[in-house]
Formats: C-alpha cells, structure tokens, sequence
C-alpha cells in the first residue's frame, strides 16, 4: 500500500490526481506602452477583469512599472476572450494597449 492510499476506504486524490479534473490555466498578461492612458488601463482593468479600483491601480502601476504585469488566470478560452475584449475596445479608442497570454 502506498502512503497515498486511504486507509478506512474513504477515497483521497493527490493533488497531482485534482488537476487532471481541471482545464489547464493561462496567465492574461498587460504590456506597457508609452501612449495608453492610466485613467483607460484602470478601466480596463475593472471592467474586463472584475477588479477594484484599488486592485486595478496597483496592476496599472505595476505594469508602468515593470513593464509586464498579471491581469488573472483562466482557462483557454476566457483568456483569449478577454485578450481580444481588451484589443478591440483599445482599438476603438486609438490606444495601442497590448494584452498576452502565457501558460501558468
Ligand atoms: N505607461 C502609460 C503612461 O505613462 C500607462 C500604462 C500603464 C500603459 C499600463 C499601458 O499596460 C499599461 N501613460
């Protein structure tokens, strides 16, 4: 009997059996530009990734900052949505605001 396996018949699952019932995670990463606004990132930020003013600023300035910075961790397909959400509403107001995804 392996030190994993349950004793009184009750059923455990390392933690390494718990992620094969998960979607894989992706990282949404924000870039910095020179030319988006602050006041626009933020909104962004709120708005496509359900953060608080508060979270969404210390992101905001992170990524000024820094460079790069982590706006969540979803599954494929609502990180690439939201890739997308954030280039077509910058796009619409002339921002060149980039957005990427990196397997976690
Ligand atoms: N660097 C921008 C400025 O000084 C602000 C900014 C922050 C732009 C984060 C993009 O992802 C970004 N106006």
């Amino acid at each position: 009997m392996s030190a994993h396996e349950p004793q009184h018949g009750e059923s455990v699952k390392s933690e390494s059996d718990l992620r094969l019932d998960e979607p894989p995670l992706y990282r949404v990463l924000l870039l910095n530009d020179d030319y988006t606004t602050m006041d626009f990132v933020v909104e962004v930020l709120k708005h496509v990734f359900r953060k608080s003013e508060e979270q969404a600023t210390h992101i905001m300035l992170n990524v000024h900052h820094t460079g790069v910075g982590v706006c969540g961790l979803y599954p494929f397909e609502i990180a690439e949505t939201k890739v997308d959400m954030v280039h077509s509403i910058a796009r619409e107001k002339g921002f060149p605001l980039k957005c990427t995804l990196e397997r976690e």
